[in-house]
Order: structure tokens, then C-alpha cells, then sequence
């Protein structure tokens, strides 16, 4: 039975009852050994929670301080509110109430510089503060997430086992490890959100694809996906297209895709992954394209303008479905590759400017279970850097490099003939794109140099020397060695 008290009975406590942390302290209170406090600004939600579910023996507190009495030491709660503000207003209540090494946790989707300061400051008040990116929406919360907690270690060794108790579970081993220092847990969080858009919007691609080019009906296409939910691609997202495709629409008797408004919305976390790589200077273009793609959706203005705009003459010509679509399947593989193997070179790149120890193969690891990228693919990922923990880019792993030279002919076809028919597939075509540059010999990035030097005195470097040259383009162009004020 829940009961107001005011001795220390909770070993973990639950701030914020909307649905993301009710259902976190549902998982929490159903596992051995866990008595949850549970503590909401307004007291309505903590009632209905508590009175809901009297087989969690929630431990309810009608204020924070009753919250606080209720957990013993060191105390250890989890936010769950509104991502901002309402974070910074619960952390300054916690620190009134809480002592010396007791540990704050945030679970909301907190932007990782947020919880750098917040880490920052709360340390400084002798507590501990550890953002923990938890992965898996209301079901995940409720059944198993994956959890992304930063901090410092030794919180961890307190929080540790609480996180492992309700994480989602895959061949035995929770899906949470500690991530790093401060706002690690929520970077890593972040890029899992950017990669989650990239790996959508390829989904959607090849969707459009087999609809558009090959005239397939979403309910073909969702068998399409079924089948290549057994293969390579065996991941949670190919799994809920194939549903998502055959669903009819009741009031219509139409499919479901049909009825629905093509325009894709965002929460901003894509947009984050975006801009902090952008930042961080790690060329993320299969998220950039996916994020790129919601935005040019969410244009109803500009897409009515441009529909008169001119299209090919000719349309794609399919001799074989069946070798169509496995072209589709396999540019869509090389792609999503891509697109994990820049999401590891930004949490490289994160890692190194943040000074995080972040080991890669157990990031892919804890994504395996819980999380919306949950895939059999990840097990690649994660032999990959046990292989070679310092592994330069993913894409170069043996395993990767041969998956991509196996769909690379399938993969051109796709992007070449979906430009030549005038199907939009902005992710396939960039993720070719990146691979093209990435294995370059010569980029004509020496151009640019040259171009950057010419209006800017920008200076460049030279294949057959050391050092930095200007050319005296305005002058007699013969070149110098530039000094530190160029
Ligand atoms: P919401 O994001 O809708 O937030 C509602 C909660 O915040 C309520 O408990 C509300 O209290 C509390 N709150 C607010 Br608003 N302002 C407050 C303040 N100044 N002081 C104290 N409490 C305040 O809840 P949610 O949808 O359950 O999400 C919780 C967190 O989890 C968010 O950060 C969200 O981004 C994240 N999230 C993650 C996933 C995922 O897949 N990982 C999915 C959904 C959400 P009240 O009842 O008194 O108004």
C-alpha cells in the first residue's frame, strides 16, 4: 500500500509523474529490491499514479521535503519533467533538500551543455548530478529502456545496479553502462536521436521508392519489409514500417500511409545532433539529409509553388522487380552504414573535445535493447571496435567495408536511376556521396584552398613542402611563406 511517511524507506525516488515518469517508477517499483518514492508538483498526478497502481507500494510525498525524509542515503532521484526549465527549477528544490553526497539524476531529454553547467553546479554543492539519456518512450520506460547515464563514477556505483534493474535486457546483459563524465550520457543520448532520423528517413526512401518507381501497394511494400526483417536489416524500424504500411484506415477502408499528411514534424533533437556537429566539425550528412527532409516536407507553401516545376521526361523503367527491390534493399543498407558510422565519428569527435572516455562497442551495445535503433546490426558495431577500439571510422571495419563493396553496384543504380526519374532520395544520394568523398584520392578541396587564398589570403599548404604559402594573386603571383598574420 502507498503511504505518506517520513522515515527512509525508498532506495530511489521519481520527481515529474507525467507519463514518462510514472511509467519509470512502475518499472522501477516491480523490480526486486526497489521501494520508489514518488513526488509530482502538482499533487493530483501523484495521486492518481499511486492510486492506480497500489501494487508498486509507492512511497507518495506531498512535498519535496516528505520526499527527501523519504529516501535514504545516499538519496537518489530521477527527474522526469519537462525538458528546460522545469529541470533547473526541480534541481534547485533537490539541492535545498538533499545533503552532501546524495545524487540527482536527470532523465529528461536535456541538451548535454545543459547538463555539463548543471553537473558543474551541483557538484560544487557536494552532490552528485548525473544526466541519464533514457531511450525507449513511454513502453521503454515502462518495460526496459536503454539508459545513457553520465556522471561521475562514483554515483554510478550507487546508481549502477538501480539503472541495470529496470534496463531493457539483451542476451543477458542490461542495456546501460556508464558513459562518461558530466554530459556524456545525454550526448550519446542526442547522436542516438540524430542517427534514429537518419535511419527513418532511409526507411522512408526506400518506401518511396518501391511506391513510386515500381507502382508497389503499401501492403506489397509492407511484406517487401517483413522479408528484410529476417536479413541484414533485422532492426525494430524496418519491423514497425512493415506495420505501420499494412495498417488500413478504418474510416476510409484506404491504407493508413494514404490518409496521412505528408508532412514530418521533430522534437529538435535531430536538429541538436546537427548543430553540435556542425560544431564539432564531423560531416554528419545522413542525419543533416533527414532532418533536411522533415523541413522540406513541413514547407506546404513551397512544395504547392513548386509542383509546376519541370520533372524528367522519361520514367524509371523496371525490368525485374524482384532485382529492383534488391537493389533498393541494399542501397538502403549502405546507407544506414554510412549514417551509423558518422554518428560514431561525431561521438569520436564529442569524446575528444568534451575529454569523455566513451567506449564505442559498448554505446552500440546498450542500443541493441530498449531504444527505437535497436537492431541485430549493432552487434556488427560493437565487434568492430572490439576488434579495434581505435578504429579510425566505422565504415572501414573489414565487416562494413565488405558489406558496402557487396551493395555498392546496387547502391549507384539506385541513386543514379532515382535522379533520372526525378525520385527524390536525398539520404541514398548523400550517403553515396560522403563514401565517394571519404575514399577519394584527391578531393577538390584543393580548389577551395586556392579560391580561399585568392579573395581571402586565407594561405594553404603544399603536397611537396612544409609549411604555409600565400600566392600574391593581385601582385606578380609568385608565392611566399606566410607569416602568423595571414
Ligand atoms: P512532460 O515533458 O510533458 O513534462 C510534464 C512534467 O513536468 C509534469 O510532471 C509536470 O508537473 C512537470 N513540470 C513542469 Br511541465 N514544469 C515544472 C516545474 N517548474 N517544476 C516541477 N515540475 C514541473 O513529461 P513527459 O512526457 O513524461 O516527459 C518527461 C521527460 O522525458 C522530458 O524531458 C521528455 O523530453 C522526456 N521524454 C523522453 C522520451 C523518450 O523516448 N526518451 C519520450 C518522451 C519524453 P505538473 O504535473 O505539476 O505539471
Amino acid at each position: 500500500m502507498a503511504e505518506h511517511g517520513s522515515q527512509a524507506q525508498a532506495n530511489i525516488g521519481v520527481v515529474g509523474l507525467a507519463v514518462m515518469g510514472s511509467n519509470l517508477a512502475r518499472n522501477l517499483a516491480s523490480r526486486e529490491g526497489n521501494t520508489v518514492a514518488v513526488y509530482n508538483r502538482s499533487a493530483e498526478r501523484t495521486n492518481v499514479l499511486v492510486s492506480e497502481h497500489p501494487e508498486a507500494g509507492f512511497i507518495s510525498a506531498a512535498s519535496i521535503q516528505e520526499f527527501a525524509q523519504s529516501l535514504h542515503k545516499p538519496r537518489t532521484a530521477i527527474i522526469m519533467v519537462k525538458a528546460g526549465q522545469a529541470t533547473d527549477a526541480v534541481i534547485d528544490q533537490l539541492c535545498d533538500v538533499f545533503e552532501a553526497g546524495d545524487i540527482i539524476v536527470d532523465g529528461g531529454n536535456a541538451l548535454f551543455t545543459d547538463t555539463i553547467r548543471r553537473e558543474k553546479a551541483v557538484r560544487e554543492k557536494g552532490l552528485n548530478f548525473v544526466g541519464a539519456g533514457i531511450s525507449g518512450g513511454e513502453e521503454g520506460a515502462l518495460n526496459g529502456p536503454s539508459i545513457m547515464p553520465g556522471g561521475s563514477a562514483e554515483a554510478y556505483e550507487t546508481l549502477g545496479p538501480i539503472l541495470s534493474s529496470i534496463a531493457a535486457v539483451v542476451d543477458g546483459d542490461p542495456c546501460v553502462t556508464h558513459i562518461g563524465t558530466d554530459g556524456a550520457g545525454h550526448f550519446v543520448k542526442m547522436i542516438h536521436n540524430g542517427i534514429e532520423y537518419a535511419d527513418m528517413q532511409l526507411i522512408a526512401e526506400a518506401y518511396d521508392l518501391l511506391r513510386t518507381a515500381a507502382g508497389m501497394s503499401p501492403a506489397e511494400i509492407a511484406d517487401v519489409f517483413a522479408e528484410w526483417n529476417k536479413g541484414e536489416l533485422e532492426s525494430y524500424l524496418i519491423e514497425i514500417t512493415a506495420e505501420v504500411l499494412r495498417q488500413v484506415d478504418a474510416k476510409t477502408g484506404k491504407p493508413f500511409i494514404d490518409v496521412v499528411v505528408d508532412q514530418a514534424g521533430s522534437k529538435g533533437t535531430g536538429v541538436w545532433t546537427v548543430q553540435t556537429a556542425l560544431d564539432l566539425g564531423v560531416p554528419v550528412s545522413g542525419i543533416a539529409e533527414a532532418v533536411f527532409a522533415r523541413a522540406v516536407s513541413s514547407k506546404p507553401a513551397q512544395r504547392a509553388a513548386a509542383s509546376a516545376l519541370p520533372g524528367p521526361a522519361s520514367e524509371w523503367s523496371i525490368d525485374n522487380l524482384d532485382t529492383f527491390v534488391e537493389d533498393v534493399r541494399r542501397a538502403l543498407y549502405a546507407s544506414k552504414i554510412v549514417a551509423y558510422s558518422q554518428g560514431f565519428d561525431a561521438i569520436v569527435a564529442g569524446a575528444e573535445q568534451y575529454g569523455w572516455d566513451i567506449k564505442k562497442g559498448e554505446v552500440a551495445k546498450i542500443w541493441r535493447g530498449g531504444c527505437i535503433i535497436r537492431a541485430a546490426f549493432l552487434n556488427r558495431i560493437t565487434e568492430a571496435y572490439a576488434e579495434d577500439p581505435s578504429l579510425v571510422a566505422l565504415i572501414t571495419a573489414p565487416y562494413f567495408t565488405e558489406a558496402v563493396a557487396g551493395a555498392q553496384a546496387s547502391w549507384r543504380r539506385v541513386v543514379a536511376e532515382s535522379a533520372l526519374a526525378g525520385i527524390p532520395a536525398p539520404g541514398f544520394a548523400s550517403a553515396l556521396a560522403y563514401y565517394d568523398s571519404l575514399r577519394a584520392e584527391r578531393l577538390p578541396a584543393a580548389l577551395v584552398q586556392g579560391q580561399r587564398d585568392f579573395f581571402g589570403a586565407h594561405t594553404y599548404k603544399r603536397v611537396d613542402a612544409e609549411g604555409t604559402f600565400h600566392t600574391l594573386w593581385s601582385g606578380d603571383r609568385s608565392e611566399v611563406e606566410a607569416t602568423d598574420s595571414h
